[in-house]
């Protein structure tokens, strides 16, 4: 197995600790300034990893749709609608999405259990890794709340089968999303599951359970957010009141479906999209590629994730409302990162 670089995942540590959702300016000229460092290296590992995807074989049953809803497109406005948008939230814009298939859940453990025993797939962070032209053992990135100079910890050891470290494990939790999930494992996950990650544009037409311009799938008042989403109350990070009961990342269907039939479209675990993320990207849709920013073989873009996580909180993320927008290096693996597929009717 050919190491690969991490040094996108350094980086999105220190991203995570400085801003934690909450400046995308910032984000996106500390990426500028990591390109000339990483570019060669990186790009070499996300030729290698979609070819290795490219080759993985579509599950016998092909035409299954456990678990999935079919759900009828429609026209709907995208973007920031309040006032803690943030300037990659708009312009509004109108988007029609054609008729799908989607998982009503994350991902769970069992499900990508499953994914692991038919094809042997080893996850990016379980493969090691090069960094500064040393080679390093494999491992993720773990949440660690009592460190406020670093949030995030890259763990040894730490992947989907020890999400917060190889003393960790998730015995008797087959309904948890899966995390530490890079988004070429989602992505190969997908190719073999015979579906594909939602584009951006999908992902926030479902969030949104049919509620145009409104905050929250519930509707506008965040009061009541506790009852449907899994996010962090109280003092973050140091202190969660748990309101919602979870101070983790809870089991699937935990909290109400949306008016769609979803689940945990808002919070839970962050979902990967398909689209490299572009601050601008509402400027420039007619860049897409079959409703998505592709450019799959520039790696050191980020690719969109969303809906938010366990870790978001009012003060300091906001991720779970409708609207909002995050990115991640796609050979991050992150404690509170999973992903859904869709599929083509
Ligand atoms: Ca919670
Ligand atoms: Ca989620």
């Amino acid at each position: 197995m050919i190491p690969y670089s991490k040094f996108s995942l350094f980086l999105l540590a220190f991203l995570l600790n400085f801003s934690s959702c909450k400046n995308v300016e910032s984000e996106n000229t500390s990426e500028e300034n990591s390109k000339v460092t990483s570019e060669k290296s990186e790009q070499s590992f996300h030729e290698q990893m979609m070819i290795e995807i490219e080759k993985i074989e579509v599950r016998e049953d092909l035409a299954s749709t456990e678990g999935m809803i079919m759900l009828e497109g429609g026209t709907y406005t995208m973007g920031g609608n309040s006032r803690q948008a943030r300037q990659d939230e708009f312009p509004q814009h109108q988007e029609t999405i054609k008729d799908l298939w989607v998982d009503k859940t994350e991902v769970t453990n069992a499900e990508f259990r499953k994914f692991i025993e038919a094809t042997g797939y080893l996850t990016t962070a379980e493969r090691e890794f090069e960094l500064d032209g040393k080679t390093y053992a494999p491992g993720a990135m773990v949440f660690d709340p009592e460190n406020p100079e670093a949030w995030w910890k890259f763990i040894e050891g730490a992947n989907w089968k020890h999400p917060e470290g190889p003393k960790s494990t998730i015995k008797n939790k087959d309904d948890l999303p899966v995390v530490q999930i890079s988004w070429y494992d989602a992505m190969a996950y997908a190719k073999w599951a015979g579906k594909r990650l939602p584009t951006e544009a999908e992902f926030e037409y479902l969030a949104r359970g049919g509620r145009d311009k409104q905050v929250y799938h519930w509707g506008d008042d965040f009061s009541v957010a506790a009852e449907f989403v899994n996010f962090h109350q109280g003092d973050f990070p140091v202190s969660n009141s748990q309101d919602d009961s979870f101070e983790n990342a809870s089991p699937v269907k935990s909290f109400p479906a949306n008016d769609f039939g979803l689940y945990d479209m808002a919070g839970n675990v962050w979902e990967w999209c398909l689209d490299t993320y572009y601050p601008n990207a509402y400027s420039k849709l007619e860049s897409r590629t079959d409703g998505y920013f592709r450019e799959y073989f520039n790696a050191e873009q980020h690719k969109v994730i969303r809906g938010g996580s366990f870790l978001c909180s009012e003060s300091y993320c906001t991720g779970y409302r409708n609207s909002a927008r995050m990115s991640s290096t796609p050979d991050s693996s992150l404690e509170h990162l999973g992903f859904r597929c869709v599929k083509d009717i």
